[in-house]
């Protein structure tokens, strides 16, 4: 079944020149864009987002990092997409969870500044595709 999964290249992956990496690992596992958009995220979208992060210690940090900066906003789809593109991230601490061969365990340090978000579940998909592409036909 096709699945649809917002995924983010942080500030850190825009800064860092990653872009063509990142969508190429993304097009190279066989999944496709929907949408792709450079876009500067303000504290509204921002807290909304990571609004499940409300009451923890990193929040304010989290927050700050990512409108610290343009982020590219894809709509990635394909079979198992979300979870496809969880496997290609790696895990959240990019020395201590991610392994090797994926984008967070190949290209990061921190878990702070770890490159890409995708979305982890498919009602958490359709909030946040809802959230940054309000005009996308969620077809
Ligand atoms: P994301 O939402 O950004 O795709 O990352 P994730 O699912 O792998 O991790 P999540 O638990 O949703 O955390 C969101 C982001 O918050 C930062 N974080 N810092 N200091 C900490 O313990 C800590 N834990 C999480 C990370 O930047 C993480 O990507
Ligand atoms: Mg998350």
């Amino acid at each position: 079944m096709t699945e649809r999964s917002l995924v983010l290249i942080k500030p850190d992956g825009v800064a860092r020149g990653n872009i063509g990496e990142i969508i190429g690992r993304i097009e190279r596992k066989g999944l496709t864009f929907a949408a792709i958009e450079l876009k500067t995220v303000s504290e509204d979208l921002a807290g909304s987002h990571y609004a499940e992060h409300k009451e923890k210690p990193f929040f304010g940090s989290l927050i700050e990092f990512i409108t610290s900066g343009p982020v590219v906003a894809a709509v990635v789809e394909g079979p198992r997409a979300i979870a496809a593109f969880r496997q290609l991230a790696g895990g959240t601490d990019p020395v201590e969870k991610a392994v090797p061969g994926s984008i967070r365990g190949d290209l990061a340090l921190e878990t702070g500044e770890n490159l890409v978000h995708g979305s982890d579940s498919a009602e958490s998909a359709q909030r946040e595709i809802a959230l940054w592409f309000p005009n996308l036909a969620s077809s």
